[in-house]
C-alpha cells in the first residue's frame, strides 16, 4: 500500500496498469491498495481509461507522505510506520539491535505504553499527536551523548517553531513549552558500553491535535492546534524535525550552544531545583557543554551544577 501511495504522491494520473507494472502486483491488488488508501482518508480520484489521481490527504504518518519534499539526507531515509506500538523507543531499540540504520525513523499513530523519563508514562491518544524515535549511530564516546540530548530538544523545538509560528522554546533538560505549557517531552536512551555507543534512541513525543487533557497534566500541557488556533500537519511537524537534527548535528558546539540557549525558556529564570537530598531556589545562569545546568543558590550565592537526572527544576511562578 505504501508503495502505491508513493506513486500516486508524484501527483500525476496513473492507471492501475502501469502501477500493477511498475510495482510487479496484479491489479487487483492494486486496486485493493486504492480502496485501503482511500478507508484511510486519502482522497483518489479515478477516471475511466485514465487512472487514478490523489487530490487530497489526510493527516497521515504513513512513510511516503512524511517523507514527500523532505530534504534531509540521511534523517528519516528510512522510515517505519506502525498504526500503534507500546513504545516507539521500544521499538525502536530493538530495530537498532537488529542493525537499524543510523537515521531510522519509527513513527506510531498511538502508543499503549508511551514511556517517560524515570518510570513515568506519555500520555499517547491514537492520531492526536506524534510519536517517534529516531535511531541514532553517533560515532562518539558515552560522555558526549549530553551533546545529542541538547540537540535532539533544539531541534524539536525549531522545528515546531518554522511549522507552527509558535514561539517554542525549551525548558531545561527535556520538555518544549509554549507559553507555559508543556506540548513535547523527550526521552533519549542509549546501548552502550564503557568505550563505545553502540545506538541512541531520541524519542519525541508532540501534542499536536488535542482538544483536551487527563486531569493529570491538565494545567501543565497544551497542543499546537490549541495554541496556533489552527490545524496543524504532522507530517509537516515531522520533516521539519528531520532537517532541524540534521542542520543542528552539522553545527560546531559553539553554534549548536548559542542556537539553544536563544531557545531555552530556563535561562536567566528564577528556579526552583527539587532534588532529594532537598530543594533550594536560584537563578538559572548558563549550561555546560555536559548538559547540566548552572544555579546561582540565592542562600549562599554559589554557583552549583545541576544535573539532568537528579533533579525536578520548577519555576518559581509555575510549571516553567
Ligand atoms: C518526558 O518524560 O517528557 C518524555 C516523554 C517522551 C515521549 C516519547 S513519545 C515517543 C517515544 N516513545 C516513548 O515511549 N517515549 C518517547 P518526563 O519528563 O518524565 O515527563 C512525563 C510526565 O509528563 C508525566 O508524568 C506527565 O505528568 C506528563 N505528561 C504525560 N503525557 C503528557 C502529554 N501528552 N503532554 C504533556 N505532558 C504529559
Amino acid at each position: 500500500m505504501e508503495r502505491v501511495l508513493r506513486r500516486l504522491m508524484t501527483g500525476e494520473t496513473v492507471s492501475g496498469e502501469m502501477i500493477a507494472q511498475e510495482l510487479g502486483v496484479t491489479r487487483a491488488a492494486v486496486h485493493q491498495h486504492i480502496g485501503q488508501l482511500r478507508d484511510l482518508g486519502f482522497s483518489i480520484e479515478s477516471a475511466a481509461r485514465q487512472g487514478y489521481r490523489l487530490t487530497a490527504c489526510p493527516d497521515s504518518l504513513l512513510a511516503p507522505v512524511v517523507q514527500h519534499g523532505l530534504s534531509a539526507l540521511w534523517a528519516g531515509r528510512q522510515v517505519v510506520y506502525l498504526k500503534t506500538v507500546g513504545s516507539t523507543n521500544r521499538h525502536a531499540r530493538m530495530l537498532a539491535a537488529q542493525g537499524a540504520e543510523h537515521g531510522t525513523l519509527v513513527l506510531a499513530d498511538s502508543q499503549t505504553e508511551g514511556r517517560g523519563r524515570r518510570g513515568r508514562s506519555w500520555i499517547s491518544p491514537a492520531g492526536e499527536g506524534i510519536f517517534m524515535s529516531l535511531i541514532l549511530r553517533p560515532q562518539t564516546h558515552p560522555s558526549q551523548i549530553a551533546r545529542l540530548s541538547l540537540l535532539t530538544a533544539l531541534a524539536v523545538a525549531e522545528a515546531i517553531a518554522e511549522a507552527t509560528g509558535l514561539d517554542a522554546r525549551i525548558k531545561w533538560p527535556n520538555d518544549i513549552v509554549i507559553s507555559g505549557r508543556k506540548v513535547c517531552g523527550l526521552l533519549l536512551e542509549m546501548d552502550a558500553d564503557e568505550s563505545a555507543v553502540h545506538s541512541v534512541v531520541a524519542g519525541v513525543g508532540v501534542n499536536v491535535h488535542q482538544q483536551s487533557f487527563d486531569e493529570e497534566i491538565v494545567h501543565t500541557a497544551s497542543s499546537l492546534d490549541l495554541l496556533s488556533g489552527r490545524t496543524n500537519s504532522r507530517a509537516a511537524i515531522v520533516r521539519a524535525f528531520l532537517e532541524a537534527f540534521e542542520r543542528a548535528m552539522a553545527m560546531d558546539d559553539m553554534d549548536m550552544m548559542r542556537a539553544y540557549c536563544a531557545r531555552s525558556a530556563t535561562l536567566g529564570q528564577r528556579v526552583q531545583v527539587i532534588s532529594l537530598t532537598g530543594t533550594y531556589t536560584g537563578t538559572a545562569e548558563g549550561i555546560t557543554d555536559s548538559g547540566s545546568l548552572l544555579v546561582r543558590a540565592d542562600e549562599t550565592g554559589e554557583l552549583r551544577e545541576v544535573l539532568a537526572a537528579d533533579v525536578s527544576v520548577r519555576g518559581i511562578m509555575g510549571y516553567v
